[in-house]
Formats: C-alpha cells, sequence, structure tokens
C-alpha cells in the first residue's frame, strides 16, 4: 500500500534529576556535598532515506518517545543520557506542524536530518551548587520535560517528469518502456493506484527520474475517479508529458481530453497548468481516423 500522508507523535526523553547526597567515608565526619546531575533526554530525529519509498511503516507506529535521562546518583554519578530516536522517512518526506500547518522542513536530500524533539536537560546535583558562602546545599534541581509535537508527514515524490493524462492513455506503457519500472498495464481505466517512479538512463552516466501516476478525469480536483490527491507527487517537476489518447476506440475526443486535463491541473494548483508540458499522441498505431491527430496538433499548437 503507497501511504503518502500520516500524523506522528515525537517526543524528547525527560531530563534525568539532579540528586542532593553528602559523602560517607570512614573517618571523615562531615562529608561534603556529592549529589551527581541528571542525564540529559534523548532527541527525537527524522532522517531521509533514499531505501523508502512511502511512509506506510509508520501507519502503525505514530509514537516516537527518545529515551529519558537517568537520574543523578550520589558520590558524584551522573545519570547517563536518554537515547536518541531515529525516524526513518522517503526522501521528499516535507514536514508540517499540524496545528499551525506551516511547513516546519523539506527532506529532500538522501541523508538529511531533522531535529523534531529535543530531550529535557538533566538537573544539576547538589555538588554543582557548592560555594564559598554555601558548602552544604541541601538542594537540586529535577530535569526538564522533553518538547513534545504532533507532526504532520507528507511525501512528494521527487521527480523530474511527471506523467498526466487520462486513464488508459498509455501512462504506464510509456514508463515501461523507457525505464526499468515495471508497473501493472491494462486495457481498463484505472489500472495505476498509487504513483510510480521510473528512472530513465540518458546515456553518459546521466539519468532523470519519470513518476507515473494514476489518471485523471473530469472532476478529479472534487474527488472524481481517484481524485487530485496523486498531483502532489508531479508538483515539484520540472516538466510535464500529457498523453492524449488518439484512437477512436478510446470513443472520446482527443481534443476535449487534453482541455479536461488540464483543466483539472489548473484547478488542483495554477502552477501546474504553467509548467512545460509536452503533449504526446498516443495509439497512434491505432489510428483510423487522422483527423483526430490533426485536431489535437492544431489545439497544441493554437
Ligand atoms: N495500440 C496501442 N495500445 C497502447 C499503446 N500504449 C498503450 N496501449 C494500451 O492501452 C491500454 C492502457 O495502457 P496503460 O499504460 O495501462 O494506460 P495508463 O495511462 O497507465 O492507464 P491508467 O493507469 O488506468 O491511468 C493497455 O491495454 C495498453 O496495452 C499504443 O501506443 N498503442
Ligand atoms: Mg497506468
Amino acid at each position: 500500500m503507497f501511504i503518502d500522508r500520516i500524523k506522528i507523535r515525537v517526543q524528547g526523553g525527560n531530563g534525568g534529576n539532579g540528586v542532593t547526597a553528602f559523602r560517607r567515608e570512614k573517618f571523615v565526619p562531615r562529608g561534603g556535598p556529592s549529589g551527581g546531575d541528571g542525564g540529559r533526554g534523548g532527541d527525537v530525529w527524522i532522517v531521509a532515506d533514499s531505501s523508502l519509498n512511502t511512509l506506510l511503516h509508520l501507519r502503525y507506529n505514530p509514537e516516537h518517545t527518545a529515551g529519558r535521562g537517568r537520574h543523578g546518583e550520589g558520590s558524584n554519578c551522573s545519570g547517563h543520557d536518554g537515547a536518541d530516536v531515529i525516524v526513518r522517512v522517503p526522501v521528499g518526506t516535507q514536514i508540517f506542524d499540524t496545528f499551525a500547518g506551516e511547513m516546519l522542513q523539506d527532506l529532500a536530500q538522501d541523508g538529511a536530518r531533522w531535529l523534531a524533539a529535543k530531550g529535557g536537560r538533566g538537573g544539576f546535583g547538589n555538588a554543582h551548587f557548592t560555594s564559598s558562602t554555601n558548602r552544604a546545599p541541601r538542594y537540586h534541581q529535577d530535569g526538564s520535560e522533553g518538547e513534545k509535537f504532533e507532526l504532520q508527514l507528507e511525501l512528494k515524490l521527487l521527480a523530474d517528469v511527471g506523467l498526466v493524462g487520462f486513464p488508459n492513455a498509455g501512462k504506464s506503457t510509456l514508463i515501461s518502456t523507457i525505464s526499468a519500472a515495471k508497473p501493472k498495464i491494462a486495457d481498463y481505466p484505472f489500472t495505476t493506484l498509487e504513483p510510480h517512479l521510473g528512472v530513465v538512463d540518458a546515456g553518459d552516466f546521466r539519468t532523470f527520474v519519470v513518476a507515473d501516476i494514476p489518471g485523471l478525469i473530469e472532476g478529479a480536483h472534487e474527488g472524481t475517479g481517484l481524485g487530485d490527491r496523486f498531483l502532489r507527487h508531479i508538483e515539484r517537476t520540472k516538466l510535464l508529458l500529457h498523453l492524449v489518447d488518439v484512437s477512436s476506440a478510446s470513443g472520446r475526443d482527443p481534443v476535449q481530453d487534453y482541455e479536461t486535463v488540464n483543466h483539472e491541473l489548473e484547478a488542483y494548483n495554477s502552477d501546474l497548468a504553467l509548467r512545460p508540458q509536452i503533449v504526446v499522441a498516443t495509439k497512434i498505431d491505432a489510428l483510423d481516423e487522422p483527423e483526430r491527430l490533426e485536431a489535437l496538433r492544431r489545439m497544441v499548437h493554437h
């Protein structure tokens, strides 16, 4: 299952308390203060990992709490620091504040890391408070609580080229031809239910990434068909490849299909409508009425 939006809770570990203690040694009648400091709480980090493609693994595991710092002990022993926790996410994950809705971080590079919740500091033990005026302080400091946040994670795949078009236009066929991606291909609409990426070898060690997303139909921006939620994954592409089936078998008009898809792109995000677009007529091997291709060509060249 492809999961591209999820809520998680992150919490830094609490800091350990300092302690009040005095030395007790044989033959030393009045030992000095010896209460150690508490350890600091662990942090929660979110790290981009290119081996992941979805946020699914976080679905049943939304709580991420780092280890707490241990309390200080006598004999000037500091408590151990709490362990950090690392939450791995796919490259292209954006992190939002659930309440304010603002973007906090965009993890667009493999290995990029972000401190999501800081652990609490450890409290000082009484030894720390010893001074010339107070040689036997009888107080210590408690550790502070770790930070606590609720975050919304959203995956936006990072592709250079996005394939758009009606269902059945031949998008998956194209990506399976130009890359090693092997999405399901079939002669019915909505074969593709989730986005796929394909890496295209352009020679000279150059590659680019193409995203195949589920087809669009009229009203996609209002949720018709699979809706427009997958358009998020082509929002960051440099170029759109707009596939239009020109064969009569589609039972639709290519010019109208072309306009419908552009209208859905515009309704989703006006930036997407301005993205450079290459229009590709598909199934020309099955073109029985050349006028269909000509009409599309005229429309695109208007
Ligand atoms: N004749 C002909 N058929 C094609 C061509 N390209 C794709 N097809 C067929 O068209 C049908 C749909 O192809 P897909 O690649 O699954 O189409 P899609 O755009 O990914 O469809 P959705 O995933 O449903 O949006 C399949 O039966 C393909 O074999 C082509 O160039 N010529
Ligand atoms: Mg498909």
